[in-house]
């Protein structure tokens, strides 16, 4: 079966936010048929939708995945997405608000080229009601407009053009930069695959 590139958005307010993301990403990389392909830098960030929750840590995560049989029901995407909430709720994940703080959050951002809008499978959808309907929709449609997303994207895959947009993750970014302003999204550490850590720039 063939492996499809997907990229995963991480982020954490509650906690160790930085030990959390750490080990998400190894949980990731443990996924079945899974391979982490590549891990951005670790960024401090502005919480946005909601001002009055404490920054945020963010990152994305480029992670090779069996691509799945085809057929709405067992598609890759929602193979991982489900495996994505079930690594929320094993790092303590509680339901709040919409928006709101969050010890662990996994969103699924791009699924190689594929363009997917279904409902969530039970397992992947929220226990609070006014979330439980959400359709599931990749490419993630939030991700053009946050820049805690398109920079640690842009980390990875500058260049590439997601299915549905008409530019690069680069310019996406930069367009949201000159609105958010650039000190919405600070980088803190970059991943050393060694150590399999976020280390402080500049340590070797
Ligand atoms: N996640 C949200 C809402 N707001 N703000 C930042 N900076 N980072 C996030 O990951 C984030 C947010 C809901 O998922
Ligand atoms: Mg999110
Ligand atoms: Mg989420």
């Amino acid at each position: 079966m063939h492996a499809v590139r997907a990229y995963v958005g991480l982020g954490a307010n509650l906690g160790d936010a930085r030990a959390t993301l750490t080990a998400a990403v190894h949980a990731l990389a443990a996924l079945p048929g899974a391979r982490l392909a590549g891990v951005s830098r670790l960024y401090v960030t502005t919480p946005v939708e909601i001002a009055d929750q404490p920054d945020f840590h963010n990152a994305v995560v480029a992670l090779d995945v069996p691509a799945g049989p085809s057929g709405p029901e067992a598609t890759g995407p929602l193979a991982l997405l489900l495996a994505l909430k079930s690594i929320e709720r094993a790092f303590g994940r509680q339901d709040r608000f919409r928006y709101g703080p969050r010890e662990l959050d996994l969103d699924l951002l791009l699924f190689g080229e594929e363009q997917v809008v279904v409902e969530r499978p039970e397992g992947g959808r929220s226990l609070d009601p006014a979330k439980a309907a959400r359709l599931l929709e990749v490419p993630h449609p939030e991700a053009r407009h946050r820049l805690f997303v398109l920079v640690p994207l842009s980390d990875l895959a500058p260049d590439l053009v997601p299915p549905g947009w008409t530019e690069s993750v680069a310019r996406a970014r930069d367009r949201q930069k000159s609105i958010e302003g650039a000190s919405a999204v600070r980088a803190i550490a970059h991943w050393d695959a060694t150590l399999g850590s976020w280390v402080k720039p500049g340590s070797a």
